[in-house]
This record gives C-alpha cells, structure tokens and sequence, in this order.
C-alpha cells in the first residue's frame, strides 16, 4: 500500500465522525431529523439529447468519493451509518458503474438501486423532518421532504467545511501530485514548443485525467493571452514568438481540487527576473500565514508588496502606501489574493461571520476578494498573487490620476509577455502552513 492509500484507510473513519457530528449540530439547530443528498444528475442541452457533462455535488462527494455517478442518494441520521443508496441502472447504452469497494466502503451501508424512484422505498417513510441537498427532480416532490435546501442549514454546513479534517488534507495532498506531474510535463511541453493545445494535452495524460474529470478547464496562455485572468483559449499553432507561459491548472482526487499556477519565462531576460521576484514575494506571503491571522490583512500586505516589487523594478514610481490607497496596486493586481479549497474549486463559506450567516465585508477598492475570514487550522486556501499588464486597465489608469506614476516604457517592454501568477495550495496549521503543491513539486521530481 503507498503512503497516500495508507492515509486515506486511517483518516477515512475519523472523517466520517467529524461529518456526523457537524451535521447532527446542524439539524438540531435547524430542527430536522435526517438529511439526504442526490449526488446530482446533469442537465439536458436544450431541445438535444445530449447531457452536460455530470459533476457531483459537493456536498455530496465529501461524504463518499464518488464523483462520477449520478443519481445516486446518502441518507444522513444521527446515531446511524450513512445510508447510500448507489445509482445502478440496467442500461445497455451505458455501462452502469461497479458497486463500490475500497478504502471507505466499509464505514457506509451501500445498497444498489436501479432508478431514483426505487431508491425511495429504502428511506424512512416520513421525510417530513428530513432535509434534502440537491436539485430538484419531478419524483421528489411525492417524497413529502420536510424542506429542499434549507438556507440556515446549508449555510452551516458551508460555514463547516472551510475546516477540513486529515482525510482531506491528504486527499488535497494527493490531488497536488496529480497536477504538479501535469505541470512539469506542461513545462517541458513549452520549453519543446508546443501549442496551447499540445500543452494542454500534456497536462491531460500526466494527470490521467480527460479534461470534465478536472476541477476546472485549464488556463494555458502563451505571450500576452496570460494577460487575460481566465483565458479560454486553447490555440491549435504555437506562435511565431515564444516569450511565455501561465498555466493554472489543477488535477482532482477523490472529488478534492488542486489549483495550482505557475508562469515560465521561455529566456532570461527582464521578465524572468520578474517571475523570481514574484515567486519570492509569493513564499514570503505563504511565510506570514497561520491560525488566527485574518486574510484581509494578507491580501492587503500583498499590495504593498507588489508596490514595492513594482518600484524596484521601474514599473511604477510611487510611494508604496500610496500605491495601495489610490488603486495603482490593483491595475497590476485586479483579483483576490485566494479562497477556500476543497471539494470545490473556490470553496463556498469565504465570506460567513458566524456559522449562522452574516458576512465579513470585502476591504473597500477590492472587489474580488473571495475569503475574508481569519484563518483556522484545518482552512485549506490557495495563495495566489499576480502582476498582469492588462490593456483595459492601463487604459483607464492612464486616463485618470494614477497614469502619472506608471512607467509606460517599461510597461510597453512586458506587454507581450502578458503577465505572471504563482499559486500553491496552503493547509494552515496553529504555527504556519503545509504547503501542498511545492511538497507535491518536490515529491514528484524526486520520484
Ligand atoms: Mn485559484
């Protein structure tokens, strides 16, 4: 057995009995009894007989890793084991997924069924003071649920989930092995001149992922398309000049996301002396996190940061706390420094005071700030700062009062490169952070 499945066999149990307890907290406060959860189905194209491609609920796979059947339900009851009732359709179009055996199979009551409506019988007969997660499907509504998707409940079950309990740190963990051999071949795949495409495709069969299995479609942008946040764009030619590479892109386990960013210079030159530098500023930030430490306050020092690495690198000409005042900072700087990491890409529950509701304001001039929470151990959150030359945003800097403190020559030598985003994966502990996706780096060039 490797490290990972060990981990996975020893923490699994203990996950399951922190899952329990949140949720028997929560139904008691919100006054159900029972909570069930449809793994989800995925919808129709319009007037087509095609399906969007399924993603199960989040709320769902962490409880059980499974990620690829639909239609299936767990039933929740305090005091009880987890009921699953495992969708198994007698299909001979598709070929209906094997009943499950592995590391957690053993902790839940699994029990195949062939459609949804014969999954009802299973259940208690009165779900009127059961709780349902999930969307809604014509069958259910016969099922007398005592609420669909309850706010105070799901917004406690959010508030929850920012902790994540060893079981999901190792599948993080694991899910940042999984990109960071994706990385590494992309990498190789620039340097040899690929495409986007063929990086693209690179990535894909070092993970072992075709691309709806990851948590997000990747951002591979060569030259001045890293400029655009979340480019789209996959070109099919490499470019006649090759100056740059941003690839944000992560691989999934057990229904767990990595995102991880990296940006390579194709020759050294002003710019991959920029990258050092933001890779520098970069673990600098990930230096100064721990529990306790509210991330408004680590987003904002990365503005100062990124003033000073701007003045030093004759970018802007502007005293520091004045750059992060008058929003020069953020024309170089438009997103949030990170978010929440889990089951999902950018985990719900970033903005929540109490596990009640009530949400912790962005700081002013900072729209797109995704967390504002002080940090707990157990919070896994990615740390990503960036430094972009965007076109529209140095349109309207030079238009107002901040144009005058931009060197506009310099900005004109980085234009083509497009710009640079360094994120790892952080778990936060009482005295600082694991740090996912370099351990992951380091792990798999070792190996
Ligand atoms: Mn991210």
């Amino acid at each position: 057995m490797d490290s990972c499945a060990h981990d996975l066999e020893a923490t699994y149990a203990g996950h399951l009995d922190v899952l329990m307890r949140r949720t028997t907290r929560a139904l008691e406060v919100t006054g159900f009894t029972g909570l069930l959860i449809h793994s989800g189905s995925p919808p129709p194209v319009f007037l087509d007989d095609q399906h969007y491609p399924f993603k199960a609920n989040a709320a769902f796979k962490i409880w059980v890793p499974l990620t690829d059947v639909q239609d299936c339900f767990l039933y929740v009851e305090p005091g009880r084991r987890p009921l699953l009732l495992f969708h198994r359709p007698q299909d001979y179009w598709h070929k209906p997924a094997d009943l499950p055996e592995s590391y957690w199979t053993a902790h839940v009551d699994v029990r195949p069924v062939p459609d949804r409506a014969s999954a009802r019988p299973h259940l208690p007969a009165d779900l009127s003071r059961v709780a349902y997660l999930g969307e809604t499907f014509p069958e259910i509504t016969s099922w007398n649920v005592g609420a669909m998707n309850p706010q105070a409940l799901v917004t406690r079950l959010d508030y929850d989930r920012a902790v994540k309990t060893p079981y999901e740190v190792a599948c993080l963990r694991e899910a940042n092995r999984r990109g960071a051999r994706g990385h590494l071949a992309a990498e190789r795949a620039f340097r040899e001149g690929g495409s986007e495409f063929d990086i693209e495709l690179v990535f894909l069969r070092a993970c072992g992922q075709r691309e709806q299995e990851l948590p997000y479609n990747p951002i591979i942008a060569l030259n001045s398309g890293a400029a655009v946040l979340h480019y789209q764009v996959l070109e099919r030619t490499p470019p006649a000049e090759r100056h740059s590479l941003l690839i944000d892109a992560g691989a999934e386990f057990a229904g767990y996301a990595s995102d991880i960013t990296r940006t390579y210079a194709h020759d050294s030159s002003d710019f991959a002396a920029l990258v050092r530098e933001m890779d520098q500023l970069q673990q600098s930030l990930c230096a100064s996190v721990r529990a306790g430490v509210d991330w408004r306050d680590v987003h904002l020092s990365c503005h100062r940061l990124l003033s000073e690495l701007l003045n030093d690198a004759d970018i802007i000409r502007c005293d520091v706390e004045k750059a992060v005042e008058i929003g020069l900072s953020s024309v170089f700087l438009p997103h949030g420094l990170g978010h929440l990491l889990g089951a999902q890409v950018h985990d719900v529950g970033g903005f929540l005071r109490t596990p009640e509701g009530g949400e912790i304001p962005r700081p002013a001039g900072h729209p797109y700030l995704r967390l504002t929470r002080v940090l707990e151990e157990g919070f896994v959150v990615t740390m990503e700062p960036g430094l972009y030359f965007i076109d529209a945003l140095l349109e309207q800097a030079r238009a107002d009062a901040r144009g005058a403190h931009i060197n506009w020559a310099r900005v004109e030598q980085f234009r083509p490169f497009g710009g640079i985003r360094i994120e790892d994966n952080l778990a936060i502990t009482r005295t600082g952070c694991e740090n996912l996706t370099r351990d992951a780096f380091a792990a798999v060039s070792a190996g």
